[in-house]
Parts: C-alpha cells; sequence; structure tokens
C-alpha cells in the first residue's frame, strides 16, 4: 500500500529510515518535518519528538509510530487526541538494552568501577573474586525489555528478582508486584536496574526513600527514564557510603549540563543515552505492519494505553 510518513528526530537517520523503508516498500514515501509541505497529506508518522511546531496541522495522521520503546519523549499531552500511538519493539533495541545491562551488572559485581578508581590512585588492593550467588540483582520493570534482561543474568548465573505492576510469571526469577511488595523488593538485590515505563506512578521512584531501603552497599543501574530518578537522593545516598556506586544511562536533562554534580561523584558513570538503539534494517518491517493496520483501520502492535500511560 502507497502513503506518506512523517519522520521526526533529533538523533535518528532519516536517510537511514527511507532506504529501510523503500526496500520493503518502495511505494512509501517518508518526509522529514524540515522539508515536509502539505501537512494534511500524511497518513502515518514515525517521531522520536514530534516536529518543533507539534502535529496540529498533520490532521489526516491515521496512527503515530514511536521511534523508541519509550514514548515520554513524544509529550503524550501534545499529540492529536485519538490517534493511536504504538512503542517501538525491535530485536536489535532488545538485544542492546540486555548487553548494556549485563556489561554494567559485571562491572559493579567484579569491582571494575572500583578497580577504575585505584588505578588513577596508583593504588593495589587485592580482593577475591566474588560469587554471582551474593550479588543477587533485582529489576524495576518486567516488560519486553526487563523480562529480556531478569532471563539473560539469570541464565549467566545471578540470582534475579523482578518487580512489575502486575505479576508476570517468568522461570527462575522471583517475582514482586504493586505498592504492597516494594519494600520486600528493595530488600532482594545489591543491584537494581531500572526499565520501567515512566508514568505518573513510576516518576521518581528511585529517591532517597526505596533508595536507602536498598541494602547497604548497593548499586543504582538506571536505563528506564531520567525521570525515574530523584538525582539529588542519589547523590547523598552516594556521598554517605549507603550507595556504592550508580551507572545511569538516562537524566532528566539530556544533554546533562556540565555542572551536573554527578560529573564530580567517582562513584557514578553516566553514559549519554545509548543503552538501547533502534536499527531501520530490523525495525522497518515492524513499522510497514503498523503503517499497513493503521491504513486498513486496524489496532496497531505495541499500542500505548493512554490510560495507563504506557
Ligand atoms: P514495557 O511496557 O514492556 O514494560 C514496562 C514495565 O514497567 C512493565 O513491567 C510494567 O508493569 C512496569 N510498570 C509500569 N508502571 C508500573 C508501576 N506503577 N509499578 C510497577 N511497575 C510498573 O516497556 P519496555 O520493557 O519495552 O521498555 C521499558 C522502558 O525502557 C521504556 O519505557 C523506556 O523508558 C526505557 N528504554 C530506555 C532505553 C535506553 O536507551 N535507555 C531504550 C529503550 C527503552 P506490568 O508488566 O505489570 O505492565
Ligand atoms: C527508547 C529509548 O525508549 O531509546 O527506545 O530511550
Amino acid at each position: 500500500m502507497a502513503g506518506k510518513i512523517l519522520f521526526s528526530s533529533d538523533i535518528d537517520d532519516p536517510a537511514a529510515w527511507a532506504a529501510a523503508l523503500r526496500a520493503l516498500r518502495p511505494e512509501l514515501e517518508l518526509v522529514d518535518w524540515r522539508v515536509a509541505a502539505e501537512p494534511e497529506t500524511f497518513d502515518f508518522a514515525l517521531l522520536w519528538k514530534p516536529p518543533p511546531g507539534g502535529l496540529g496541522p498533520y490532521r489526516n495522521l491515521k496512527a503515530i509510530q514511536s521511534l523508541g520503546a519509550g514514548i515520554n519523549q513524544l509529550d503524550l499531552g501534545t499529540l492529536p487526541p485519538g490517534v493511536p500511538l504504538a512503542r517501538l519493539i525491535d530485536p536489535h533495541l532488545t538485544e542492546t538494552m540486555v548487553d548494556y545491562a549485563v556489561t554494567a551488572v559485571h562491572r559493579h559485581f567484579r569491582g571494575f568501577d572500583r578497580f577504575e578508581r585505584q588505578t588513577r590512585a596508583r593504588r593495589w588492593a587485592y580482593e577475591a573474586p566474588p560469587a554471582k550467588a551474593d550479588f543477587p540483582v533485582g529489576i524495576l520493570g518486567l516488560g519486553v525489555l526487563g523480562g529480556a534482561i531478569a532471563q539473560r543474568l539469570r541464565t549467566l548465573g545471578f540470582p534475579v528478582s523482578g518487580w512489575s505492576r502486575s505479576p508476570r510469571p517468568l522461570d527462575g526469577i522471583t517475582l514482586f508486584a504493586g505498592p504492597e511488595d516494594l519494600p520486600a523488593f528493595l530488600a532482594s538485590a545489591r543491584a537494581f536496574v531500572c526499565v520501567l515505563a515512566l508514568t505518573e506512578h513510576t516518576a521518581g521512584i528511585l529517591n532517597r526513600e526505596t533508595m536507602g531501603a536498598m541494602p547497604p552497599g548497593s548499586y543504582v543501574i538506571n536505563m528506564g527514564r531520567g525521570g525515574h530518578l530523584v538525582e539529588a537522593d542519589l547523590a547523598a545516598l552516594v556521598r554517605a557510603g549507603h550507595i556504592a556506586g550508580a551507572t545511569l544511562d538516562v537524566l532528566s536533562q539530556e544533554p546533562a549540563p556540565a555542572d551536573h554534580p554527578f560529573y564530580d561523584l567517582p562513584e557514578v558513570l553516566v553514559t549519554p543515552h545509548v543503552a538501547g538503539g533502534i536499527a531501520p534494517g530490523s525495525a522497518a518491517p515492524i513499522v510497514i505492519e503498523n503503517f499497513d493496520r493503521a491504513m486498513a483501520g486496524k489496532p496497531l502492535l505495541n499500542l500505548v494505553d493512554p490510560a495507563r500511560g504506557y
């Protein structure tokens, strides 16, 4: 089916996306918002963020496809009401997220973060290699990404627990669900990986109280959204020695300002929102499937539930 797709992203390459879509469906036209004219002629939008002027003029859109698994960057309140929105779930994205989580967990588990600091301080201090059995990992969010991360870490030999809104049975993973289980979950691990959806219920969930309830010497790995973490609380708990270290792929302000306090905390590693990668070649079939569904008036794959917020 032919059609016109609006593209808007400050991090994804429109030419690579146009080529990937054209390879599968030559009659599809992908137009970057910077050159888009006649907005009413667009059928579908592929967006990391909406164009600066918003989507108001694109009044015939049948659906919006996020260029991410998350959707908060789209600023839901500004999207045209009633137009369905889908998240992007892509095997390449999942694999890159799993890789990132495994790397961050191992770095803290094997003390590479400490050894990096010792190296700079010209210090040699032997410590016996730890056992994975003594380094349980807790995953906040057991959706597509959290589930895949949990299973990989378990396969690697870590005891793994997970926390989500509703219970999701996962082989070999200790499950916790809902606010009532949160205290037990927070006591269950040494490293915590956050891959929650960001909603009004999960904003600021990593705060003084919850991180304070983690066992002393715990590690925090945030791969969800910057809004999950109260940054000043983490900085205070790191300075107090309660949290031993953190790996943060997402921050409340991206790019982070040069004077951000985390840049002065050796225990905190910041990566510039690189944990997950969307590859046009791998994700294009999913986008085309959703384009076809939108044109046929069928429900989208990976549809966002506006009431749930994810
Ligand atoms: P899913 O929607 O599949 O999973 C979201 C998880 O959050 C679910 O387990 C859900 O619980 C849980 N959740 C939502 N609200 C609550 C709540 N109130 N209490 C407890 N748990 C809750 O999303 P994905 O796994 O695909 O992606 C997760 C997030 O990862 C994205 O929203 C995005 O922000 C982030 N991300 C970051 C990337 C990066 O590069 N840093 C790349 C890709 C994604 P339930 O299972 O019960 O519904
Ligand atoms: C996403 C992201 O949500 O890259 O996919 O953050």
